[in-house]
């Protein structure tokens, strides 16, 4: 799973990646980095306080530091073809909005505007999808009567229907589409279908606004749902070099009850609908990412891929009942450890041992 950070320049992207992944270089204009991220997890901490193992494994999701776009003299922003290819292999993206003042970092359009900046990118981003998507309806209708290549006849209806919804200035991601559709369209790259959310980078003078700014941009948007997370970009980069008490002393005084990364985190998981598996055991526990549908063939097949077509069954109990019981023995004798077939949908926190043939 990958997130790309996107915004204005100067909107502290590089900020938040670097304390996002702990990746801090010494030249932070070299953008297009790419982090690593592990998903903290308590539930993983206390499996690896049980099993005592060799190595803790973490689920891990990848953050890329996109080039920060650009506002052009007539005011657009301007997206270019390489930030379109720096965009189109992420799952979702994180558009960090600036909300801090700071006068040796000019701001594009000079003030600070959180609701400006962020209806700037969503109308070019919106733009953009409606020229894609308006250029290939006219070449489809031009070319399937002559043609009659399926392949057009399949794209037709579902390309009238992203027009009609996009006419309405709404982003393709609230629009419903099913399987069939989102796969003939799985080749285009739709900016305003990526999930989205919105960082608001505060500074220290706005801490006291943090809520009421949330909630004002919340409702500002509420035709494209937009989901807000408030965060100290700069503030919490400066606390990665101190203590864990030093850091807590810090984070209470501002009146932060979790990090950006975690807050993040939880909400890429929602908004991506992904959730956690684990497998324990002494020489390894560890948490895996699959989605929210995903069986337990699948989950199989996401630890190796050879066990997806060897699977045989999984053993399951679920981490609450594991806490509860504390022996895998006891959770048997309690009924709550089972065996499932490959139909099984996993939940999130189950703990799996896949059986599984050759
Ligand atoms: N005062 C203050 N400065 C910040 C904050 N966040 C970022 N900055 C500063 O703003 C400058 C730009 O931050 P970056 O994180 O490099 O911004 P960016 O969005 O990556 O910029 P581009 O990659 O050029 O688009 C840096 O000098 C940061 O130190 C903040 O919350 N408060
Ligand atoms: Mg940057």
């Amino acid at each position: 799973m990958q997130i790309g950070i996107v915004g204005l320049q100067n909107s502290g992207k590089t900020t938040l990646f670097q304390t996002l992944t702990g990746q801090v270089t010494d030249n932070p204009k070299a953008d297009g980095s790419r982090g690593v991220v592990r998903v903290p997890d308590k539930r993983l901490d206390l499996l690896t306080e049980m099993f005592n193992p060799q190595k803790k494994v973490h689920a891990i999701l990848e953050f890329i530091d996109i080039p920060g776009l650009q506002v052009s003299d007539t005011g657009k922003v301007k997206i270019t073809s390489d930030f379109l290819n720096k965009v189109k292999n992420n799952d979702a993206l994180l558009h960090v909005v600036r909300q801090f003042e700071n006068d040796a970092v000019p701001h594009p359009e000079d003030t600070i505007d959180p609701v400006r900046d962020i209806e700037f990118l969503e109308t070019e981003f919106l733009l953009n999808d409606m020229g894609m998507i308006e250029n290939r309806l006219q070449k489809i209708e031009k070319d399937v009567q002559k043609t009659k290549s399926e392949q057009l006849i399949r794209e037709l209806p579902v390309f009238k229907k992203l027009m009609e919804h996009i006419s309405n200035e709404v982003p393709l991601r609230l629009l419903d589409l099913d399987e069939n559709e989102r796969k003939v369209i799985s080749g285009y790259q739709f900016l305003t279908i990526k999930p989205l959310i919105i960082g608001l980078n505060l500074d220290e003078n706005s801490k006291d606004k943090a809520d009421e700014l949330v909630a004002s941009i919340t409702s500002r948007f509420e035709k494209s749902q937009l989901i807000v997370i408030p965060f100290f970009a700069q503030f919490e980069l400066e606390l990665s070099n101190l203590s864990e008490e030093e850091v807590t002393a810090f984070m209470e005084d501002m009146g932060i009850t979790e990090s950006a990364l975690t807050r993040i985190i939880r909400r890429s998981y929602e908004l991506l609908g992904l959730q956690s598996f684990f497998t324990v055991g002494e020489d390894e526990c560890r948490a895996w990412t699959i989605k929210t549908n995903d069986t337990a063939q699948d989950a199989a097949g996401v630890i190796h891929t050879d066990f997806y077509a060897k699977f045989i069954r999984a053993e399951v109990v679920h981490y609450e009942e594991l806490l509860k019981y504390q022996t895998f023995a006891k959770c048997k004798e309690a009924g709550v450890w089972r065996l499932e077939g490959k139909e099984y949908m996993v939940k999130d926190g189950d703990i799996l041992n896949i059986r599984h043939s050759g």
